[in-house]
């Protein structure tokens, strides 16, 4: 049996990044791996993606809807990270050179204006600091073989990023009705999943303010002009080569998605 650690664990999780290979969870091995190591892996992994060139753009959430728990089989929402590298222009495929077996979900996408510091962070106060909002769509991408994982799994594997595209509209926070908003997700075609952005933890300004809250766990804030995605509304749609998806919000637009 492997003797798993902080280091060993990030390491193999970017290996499986750069070579498109899936693996079974560590918790089956090392079922110590606990949030709070997860978020030491994740922030360590983020350090070598910034030394590589990456850049820090904005912070995701995953978990925020009930429909996600269930699948995933984790009832807890976090933290993970972006990075410009994640970033899909509108129209462009899929990456699938770069993932290993994508999916889609749609999500409402906040633009900061203020920094965001927890703890104490309300709904009130967190969407205070948004800028903007835009409709969104994440390609999710798990190191772990059928998106098998608990929450330290999950975590650790930067909550299963891989790339977004996202509105080039800026809604204004006062024109968007963000608990009645909907959105369609369509595969090939064919109506798969509707939700609302009451499905995002009752309203995604308190998806927001659990961002914050929770980054001040380690120190950290939501700075000003960072993006952050607030969790899938609905389940994600597999998207392999071949494959069409469109994302459908009622006010924050429409996206065509090509499996390349
Ligand atoms: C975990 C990532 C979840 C979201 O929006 O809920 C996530 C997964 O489903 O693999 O990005
Ligand atoms: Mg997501």
């Amino acid at each position: 049996m492997a003797q798993w650690d902080e280091k060993s664990v990030a390491e193999e999780l970017l290996a499986c990044e750069a070579e498109r290979r899936d693996r079974e969870p560590f918790t089956d091995e090392w079922p110590e791996l606990d949030v709070d190591t997860a978020y030491r892996i994740q922030d360590a992994n983020l350090e070598k993606r910034l030394a590589r060139g990456e850049k820090l753009i904005g912070v995701k959430l995953g978990l925020t809807s009930e429909a996600k728990q269930k699948r995933m089989g984790v009832y807890a929402p976090f933290v993970a990270w972006l990075t410009d590298d994640m970033v899909m222009e509108i129209g462009a495929p899929v990456p699938q050179a770069k993932l290993i077996h994508p999916r889609i979900e749609p999500e409402i996408v906040f633009i900061m204006k203020d920094r965001l510091e927890g703890p104490g962070v309300t709904r009130e106060s967190a969407m205070a600091a948004v800028g903007s909002i835009r409709g969104g769509a994440e390609v999710i991408d798990s190191r772990y073989r059928n998106f098998r994982f608990k929450a330290g799994d999950v975590i650790a594997d930067n909550a299963s990023s891989g790339a977004f595209v996202m509105g080039d509209e800026d809604f204004a926070v006062e024109d968007v009705d963000l608990l009645a908003e909907k959105v369609e997700v369509h595969s090939d075609g064919e109506l798969q999943h509707t939700g609302t952005g009451e499905d995002v933890q009752g309203h995604p300004g308190e998806a927001l303010a659990l961002a914050a809250n929770d980054l001040a766990r380690r120190g950290l804030a939501i700075e000003p002009g960072m993006i952050v995605l607030t969790g899938g509304i609905t389940d994600a749609v597999f998207s392999p080569p071949n494959s069409r998806t469109e994302v459908k919000f009622s006010t924050l637009g429409e996206f065509t998605i090509d499996g390349g």
